[in-house]
């Protein structure tokens, strides 16, 4: 069963509160609800965490090592500016995954540009809610592969 660390980022706290337009109406509270439930179903434990603070999700990200298999993350706009967090993420070599609710792609240059996404297993953008869902997927499927490849079975490619 993988262990699976959930981190939201900065004003992801305030989702189905504040501008619905870009972020929707889905609270962080209803997301956390929804990947507990999916992680029952794939046969992996999930716990949900959120900061505004780098240093705490440096903390975090850091104390993960013996403790969580996989770590799905919204760095929020720390996406964009946060090294220390790509840094962390490349130290502690646990797979990670990047996922937005917005389509940074779309949205202003400075968007497009992830520090974070560099050392992740792979990015999930632009679903809304459904981001989550499946990066967490891909995640688990990602430690799964992993897993049976270190049993002797074919890695994937
Ligand atoms: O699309 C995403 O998930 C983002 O990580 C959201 C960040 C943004 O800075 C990234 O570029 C893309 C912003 C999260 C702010 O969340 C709010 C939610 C409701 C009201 C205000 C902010």
């Amino acid at each position: 069963m993988s262990r699976v660390l959930v981190l939201h980022g900065p004003n992801l706290n305030l989702l189905g509160t504040r501008e619905p337009e870009i972020y929707g109406r889905t609270t962080l509270a209803e997301i956390d609800a929804r990947l507990l439930a999916l992680g029952a179903e794939l046969g992996a434990t999930v716990e949900c965490r959120q900061s505004n603070h780098e240093g705490v999700l440096l903390d975090w990200i850091h104390a993960a090592r013996g403790t969580f298999d996989g770590i799905l993350i919204n760095p929020g706009a720390f996406t964009h500016t946060s090294l220390a967090l790509a840094d962390a993420v490349a130290g502690v070599a646990i797979p990670t995954v990047e996922v937005h609710l917005s389509n940074v792609h779309a949205r202003e240059p400075i968007r497009q540009k992830s520090y974070v996404g560099a050392k992740c297993v792979g990015t999930v953008s632009g679903f809304g809610p459904d981001s989550y869902a499946l990066g967490l997927r891909a995640l688990v499927d990602h430690l799964s592969a992993r897993d049976s490849a270190g049993r002797g079975g074919v890695p994937k490619p």
